[in-house]
């Protein structure tokens, strides 16, 4: 069977990356097999093709990471069928959601809730930590990993915001989400396609998280993507 390496388990979610999150449910979307190993820091930035999460090898030794090139890679080799009924425009529109959802949504919520924000670090940290023996040495060791991801976040566009601008562009990036969803079962229409793994990853990390922001409640008014994201979990995980 095929593995998929992720980081560790945390809180209710497969994992505490939304990457390896996206990457499992789109197996279930397409209806691979797998099994999921977890690699957790500091093995990961050893072990990984990329020093990120996460990577996979196939039952033909076959490694690959990058959620991105993952996915491709697998629509080839196992001729998944299911963004074949997508039009041009439809991919296009598909990879601008996408874009939105990975390279922004990912970095002004999900990071910016577990990471930045002072009040939901000490809770995400302890998580993180779950099975390590408390000592001055893992504090250290996740405040160093708590530091890199800071530089990661004011190395990208919203680190450069102030904390209420960061909150204005993840709840427009949900309105967005919502207003594009509007009453359609899954994203793109009648039929799920790949952008519905990283959706549902990232309402996953929304709705189920432990953290507190205003990004979270301003999901909660969002009752559709709310729907949409209760019901992919029931069908594909809790079902
Ligand atoms: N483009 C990559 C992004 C993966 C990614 O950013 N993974 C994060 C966890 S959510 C990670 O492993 N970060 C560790 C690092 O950047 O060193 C993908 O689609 O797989």
């Amino acid at each position: 069977m095929m593995t998929v390496f992720g980081l560790a388990k945390t809180w209710d979610f497969p994992d505490a990356s939304p990457y390896v999150c996206k990457l499992v449910m789109w197996l279930r979307l397409a209806g691979i097999d797998y099994d999921l190993q977890y690699v957790p820091w500091p093995d990961m930035i050893e072990k990984a093709p990329r020093k990120s999460v996460p990577w996979i090898e196939d039952t033909d030794g076959e490694v690959i990471h990058d959620t991105t090139r993952i996915i491709d890679r697998l629509t080839e080799k196992y001729a998944v069928q299911i963004d074949a009924h997508l039009s041009d425009q439809g991919r296009a529109q598909m990879r601008a959601w996408q874009r939105l959802l990975e390279d922004h949504y990912y970095w002004a919520s999900l990071v910016h809730m577990r990471w930045i924000d002072d009040n939901n670090w000490p809770a995400y940290k302890e998580e993180l930590a779950a099975d390590l023996e408390p000592s001055p040495e893992v504090d250290a060791f996740f405040q160093e990993i708590r530091d890199y991801l800071m530089g990661e976040f004011n190395g990208h566009a919203v680190g450069k915001m102030s904390t209420d601008e960061v909150l204005k562009v993840a709840a427009e990036d949900l309105d967005a989400l919502s207003d594009g969803l509007g009453g359609q079962p899954y994203l793109m229409g009648d039929r799920p396609t790949s952008v519905d793994a990283m959706l549902y990853a990232c309402l996953l990390q929304t709705y189920v998280t432990r953290c507190t922001s205003p990004t979270v409640d301003h999901a909660r008014t969002k009752t559709n993507l709310e729907a949409y994201f209760n019901r992919l979990h029931a069908e594909f995980w809790t079902g």
